[in-house]
């Protein structure tokens, strides 16, 4: 049990006047026009017109920020605070502006009557802030808008950093989301030792929106064995007293507080292996804790009508009167002095400077940013003898430089990796030469690269907490790379969606520093699932990511290892980006020196000369490519036309980074128009292959010149276990399809064209027979070398790039 007394009487008057302050000011916030300090009686005209907002949350995080203060002050503590229901946008504000941190930052919003207006007109008000909790907010990493991310960004935010506390309030509808549900399993991954705490606090204030929330309807012996099960400890604060509830929260933060301290003790000076049960704390308040006890004959606090916004002065002059009192409940002239400054023995309850959450550098984290040593990417090359050489499959090449990357910031402890299992999978073994998946679970004899220290966070198989936990670390300025199956990346799609959002909004912000970019490598892709089939086939990824910001989405496709290693030092030095790479992980075809291919990144797209015929002349059909497989398939394709055609101009176009398509409008990597056309030319066949859905090349180049020209090959949702060689021809990718797509487009052709293309057809037959026979590719297809006939008019293919 806690012990009581953990406040004394003018610590418990100095809380509980914070808390009454944070809630005129959020109940300003939703509903004040002007008449801030009420120091007239309210008038209609002092309501906005429009009420947009949420209350139910605001009271019961406005507590919780008041007692992290007294917390922060009496242990010093390093802090930062996350609202998972951050729809109570009006608490982080209310907080940060009581703290003075708001006020930094906003030098508008001043401290006085005249801030205090602006503070409340500006809330949910057109040109002014977002309802919710949102990056314009000081101290905030966290939205909060789509409910269930806050324990996993808590989590990304803990990690590697030892003296931070991690207070993250969870909503209990929050908590019935899947990836909430799973994130409580993440003190499976926190080293007591090297890593920060979080402190989760459940606001079980009983409500969602219209309904009850389930946490609150089941016995308050089940939620403890719940969370007991997950590894917690919880401390419960349950109650509506006002006074008895401050003791009671009290008492429990000093015991939780106490708990994580000894814990990292143990674990830091004694050497403790045991997983800790972290502690944590049940806040069981009623929804709408100090609002309306009822409005209009219904009852209003602790029932899901608290949730927004519970009166309507406009609509219904009676209400006007109820908000008086409200507000005038909290006796705003015991707080606030006659020119609107909160009084001095108040404002003293926030700690100073960066202790306090609002301006907790952690929640600001480009300032702390470091740059990661990086090494050369020279040393890591694929040496390339021949185009066409085989590697051993490109992100096996990746891997040692990510080896690398890792042993080079070991000390600055400020780049993980993460996956959900799959890292091994991805071709990425490399990186257990030299570090260790961190993980706090029993290990066993047998177990592989398990520790409970370790830059890589890949034994947790869920996507949500890959994604979430990454999320925290950037935000709080460190380095990351999220390694996935194409396919399943998808499962994150909302959640990229909301950091891309938080980078498009907070790059807008002057004081906010920009973190490092957000880097996905979905290796295991879509062409290459040999043995998983159709569900694992999806490359519509990459159509998602392009849907956002242009200045925050970069998209890259290299086509062999040494274009991979290019792309991929480029990804970790940039910042305040979404980067989007795909690569295989199979032994492939190499095509470029590391000298090309670094040629070749810079450019993004570019001419393939050694492949093309072209020299000096238009040509007569341009084969693009986009994606490693694409490319293979392309340069198969080439030959094919070149040795059968040999007066054919074939020129070959390689894109790595597909934003080149589009305009320079509409995505700041887009070539002009003039480059364009020198490379697709203004009227000649295109044959683009590409990795994922065609119809995103159409919607990318439909300005261009050539656009009509322009006959996309990509992956058509035809899938199945087969030999890889047969997924390209289901999806009619193939050389064959290349080349039938191709001599289809050609003007005046003639009888060597129309054989070919009957040799084609002849081509596609044999192979479906083939595999069905042998169950693997045909020996032309599997032992495919790049090889161009000398007569054909190009360079041999055996010179080096
Ligand atoms: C993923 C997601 N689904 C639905 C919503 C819509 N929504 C906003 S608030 C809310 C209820 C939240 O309840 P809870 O987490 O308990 O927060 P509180 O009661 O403190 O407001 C819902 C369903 C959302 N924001 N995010």
């Amino acid at each position: 049990m806690i012990p009581a007394g953990a406040l004394s009487a003018e610590q418990l008057r100095l809380v509980d006047a914070w808390w009454r302050a944070a809630n005129y000011l959020s109940v300003g916030q939703i509903f004040l026009f002007d008449n801030p300090l009420l120091k007239r009686p309210l008038a209609a005209g002092d309501v906005k017109r429009m009420l947009l907002g949420h209350w139910g949350t605001t009271p019961g995080q406005n507590f919780i920020y008041a007692h992290l203060n007294r917390a922060i002050v009496k242990h010093d503590l390093d802090m930062i605070f996350i609202s998972g229901p951050g729809h109570g946008g009006p608490a982080v504000v209310a907080n940060t502006y009581l703290e003075g941190s708001y006020t930094e930052v906003y030098p508008d919003i001043t401290q006085d009557e005249a801030g205090l207006r602006k503070l409340f007109l500006q809330f949910s008000f057109p040109g002014g802030i977002p309802s919710h909790a949102s990056p314009e907010c000081p101290g905030s990493i966290h939205e909060g808008g789509e409910l269930g991310y806050s324990l996993s960004h808590a989590f990304g935010a803990a990690f590697d950093n030892p003296g931070l506390i991690v207070a993250c309030v969870v909503g209990d509808g929050e908590a019935e989301t899947g990836p909430l549900a799973t994130a409580w399993h993440s003190n499976k991954f926190l080293d007591a030792r090297t890593d920060g705490a979080v402190l989760p606090i459940l606001h079980l204030n009983g409500y969602k929106i219209a309904n009850p929330t389930l946490l609150a309807r089941i016995s308050r012996e089940e939620l403890e064995q719940l969370l007991r099960g997950y590894g917690w400890t919880p401390y419960f604060v349950a109650g509506h007293d006002p006074v008895l509830m401050h003791e009671a929260m009290a008492a429990a933060l000093d015991a939780a507080l106490a708990q994580i301290a000894e814990f990292q003790r143990a674990a830091r000076q004694a050497g403790g292996t045991l997983r800790p049960r972290w502690p944590m704390i049940v806040l069981d308040s009623p929804k709408g804790w100090t609002g309306p006890r009822s409005v209009d004959g219904k009852q209003v606090e602790d029932t899901f009508r608290a949730h927004q916004v519970p009166l309507h002065p406009v609509a219904y002059p009676g209400h006007l009167k109820l908000l008086e009192n409200w507000l005038r409940s909290y006796r705003p002239g015991e707080l606030f002095d006659a020119q609107g400054r909160l009084h001095a023995d108040i404002a003293n309850l926030a700690p100073r400077g960066a202790r306090r959450m609002g301006a907790n550098p952690h929640a600001n984290g480009g300032v702390l940013l470091r740059d990661l040593r990086m090494p050369d990417i020279r040393d890591f090359a694929f040496d390339l003898t021949t185009h066409g050489a085989t590697g051993p499959g490109d992100t096996r090449i990746l891997g040692p430089f990510l080896r690398e990357v890792l042993a080079l910031n070991e000390k600055s402890r400020n780049f993980r990796v993460f996956g959900p299992d799959e890292t091994l999978s991805n071709g990425l073994g490399a990186l257990f030469e030299t570090t260790a998946r961190q993980w706090q679970g029993e290990i066993r004899p047998g177990d592989e690269f398990l520790a409970p220290t370790g830059r890589v966070l890949d034994s947790m198989l869920s996507e949500h907490q890959c994604e979430g936990w990454l999320e925290g670390y950037l935000l709080t300025g460190r380095h990351g790379l999220f390694n996935c199956y194409e396919a399943f990346i998808h499962i994150v799609d909302s959640m990229f969606n909301q950091h891309a959002k938080w980078l498009k909004v907070s790059a807008q912000l002057p004081w906010r520093r920009k973190v490092a970019s957000l880097n996905y490598l979905l290796a295991s892709h879509v062409w290459r699932q040999d043995h998983n089939g159709f569900s694992h086939q999806d490359p519509g990824f990459i159509d998602h990511v392009v849907n956002k910001k242009a200045e925050i989405v970069r998209v890259y496709l290299p086509p062999d290892a040494n274009c991979l290693l290019s792309v991929m030092d480029h990804c970790l030095r940039s910042r305040h980006y979404v980067n989007l790479v795909i690569a295989g992980k199979h032994p492939a075809p190499q095509w470029l020196s590391m000298s090309a291919a670094r040629e070749h990144c810079a450019a993004g797209i570019g001419v393939w000369r050694w492949a093309s015929n072209d020299q000096g002349v238009e040509p007569d059909v341009v084969m693009a490519c986009c994606g490693d497989v694409p490319t293979l398939e392309t340069l198969a394709a080439v030959v094919i036309l070149r040795t059968h055609l040999p007066a054919l101009r074939v020129r070959v176009v390689n894109v790595v980074d597909l934003m080149k398509l589009q305009a320079p409008s509409a995505h700041p990597h887009g070539l002009t128009d003039r480059e364009f056309d020198a490379l697709f030319t203004t009227d000649r066949p295109v044959i683009f292959a590409f990795h994922g859905y065609p119809a995103l090349i159409h919607r990318l180049t439909y300005r261009r010149t050539n656009h009509q020209n322009f006959h996309v090959r990509g992956y058509q949702e035809e899938g199945t276990i087969t030999t890889p060689f047969d997924m390209t021809v289901l999806n009619e990718l193939d050389r064959f399809h290349l080349v039938e797509s191709a001599l289809a487009r050609l003007t005046g052709t003639g009888e060597p064209e129309q054989r070919l293309m009957a040799t084609m057809r002849e081509k596609l037959v044999d192979h479906a027979r083939y595999i069905r026979q042998f169950g693997e590719d045909l020996p032309e297809i599997r032992n495919w070398q790049w090889d161009l006939p000398r007569a054909s008019g190009g360079p041999t293919s055996r010179t080096r790039s």
